[in-house]
């Protein structure tokens, strides 16, 4: 039996405090905790001696590693659609009660933060992230694609950095985070205890005393490769662009797109390409509905299975290349 709540709410001081408590799963969120966090911010909504809301992941290895997609993929194999569906459309909607949330959220980001962690932190007015913060969505390569509000967030970012991190699923480090726009305040992990019991204290105003200068954006050398590449009109076309670069990274983001799913790659691209124009609620739908679609595509079992139920990282994906990826079967997809 486990006792344990998947989400710990507690108030402490000034604000609600929220600890994703699956540390073993790397804290993935589950159903349950989705409930367990819209309930908790239902509750501080109305309650005047809530000043703001704060999120953490337990344990030292992750904030939240995604979507208990693990779960996702038994329910998509079982046939049972409406409890996929059930599981998207409630993650989704949290994304957007974030987003909306009228008192001040605070995410912070020590540790794996990929996917559905990024869902629950991005949409927040405060993301703070410490040098230990690892920010990915890492999508493409479970045969799945950019979700929880990112064909929204990631076509907002400089240039077409959102583009590369989305088809590539490159990690970046907590102050590459705050450079690229995922994250708002880099502070040290050993200094992140006391800016919590400050803020439970004085309010979010603290935030900014704790921040630290950044580093140089480590991306810097390669922002005019990534735009020049990653703005190219097609997944076709963006693969030719770095093949030409011929430096270290855009070979580095060529193998990573190569072993992505073929058909994944285009329907992420072509759900980050309509994101440029569409608010976040319209954007979350289009994901419900696309998710309808991916989640019972042979790759995204596959993708899951190779990099999450056997850990053997070597999915064999229905299509051997984008080429060979009928182009009707992806515009059904958005039809
Ligand atoms: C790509 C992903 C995810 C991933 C691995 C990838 C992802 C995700 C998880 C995950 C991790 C730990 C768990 C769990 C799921 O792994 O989105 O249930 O316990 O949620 O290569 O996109």
């Amino acid at each position: 039996m486990n006792l344990e709540p998947s989400v710990v709410a507690i108030r402490d001081g000034r604000v609600g405090r929220l600890l994703l408590n699956r540390p073993k799963a790397l804290n993935a969120l589950t159903l349950e905790m989705v409930r367990l966090i819209d309930r908790a911010l239902a509750e501080w909504r109305d309650d005047p001696s809530v000043h703001a809301v704060l999120i953490e992941g337990a344990g030292n290895r992750a904030f939240c590693a995604g979507g208990d997609i693990r779960a996702v993929r038994n329910a998509a194999l079982a046939g049972d659609a409406e409890a996929v569906e059930e599981f998207f459309a409630a993650e989704y909607a949290l994304n957007r009660t974030i987003a909306e949330y009228p008192k001040p959220y605070v995410a912070l980001i020590d540790g794996i933060c990929m996917g559905g962690g990024i869902g629950v932190s991005v949409h927040g007015r405060y993301r703070v992230a410490t040098e230990s913060a690892e920010f990915a969505m890492p999508e493409t390569g479970i045969g799945f694609f950019p979700d929880i509000g990112a064909s929204y967030f990631l076509p907002r970012l400089p240039g077409k950095l959102g583009f590369y991190l989305g088809l590539t699923g490159a990690r970046l480090l907590g102050a590459d985070a705050v450079h690229a726009g995922l994250a708002t305040h880099f502070v040290p992990h050993e200094r992140l205890s006391a800016l919590a019991a400050a803020m439970a204290e004085d309010g979010v105003a603290v935030i900014a005393a704790f921040a630290e200068k950044l580093p140089p954006f480590s991306l810097a050398p390669h922002r005019a490769c990534i735009d020049r590449c990653f703005g190219a009109e097609s997944v076709v076309a963006i693969l030719a662009a770095l093949a030409a670069e011929e430096t270290e990274f855009a070979r580095q983001a060529l193998t990573a797109m190569r072993r992505a799913s073929p058909a994944s790659l285009l329907w992420s691209f072509e759900i980050l390409r309509r994101g440029v124009h569409s608010e976040l609620a319209q954007c979350l739908k289009t994901e419900l509905a696309l998710s309808r679609h991916v989640s019972r595509h042979p790759d995204f079992a596959e993708g899951v299975r190779a990099m999450v139920v056997d850990k053997d990282r070597n999915p064999r994906w229905s299509a051997a290349s984008v080429e060979e990826v009928d182009p009707a079967a992806i515009a059904a997809m958005f039809a």
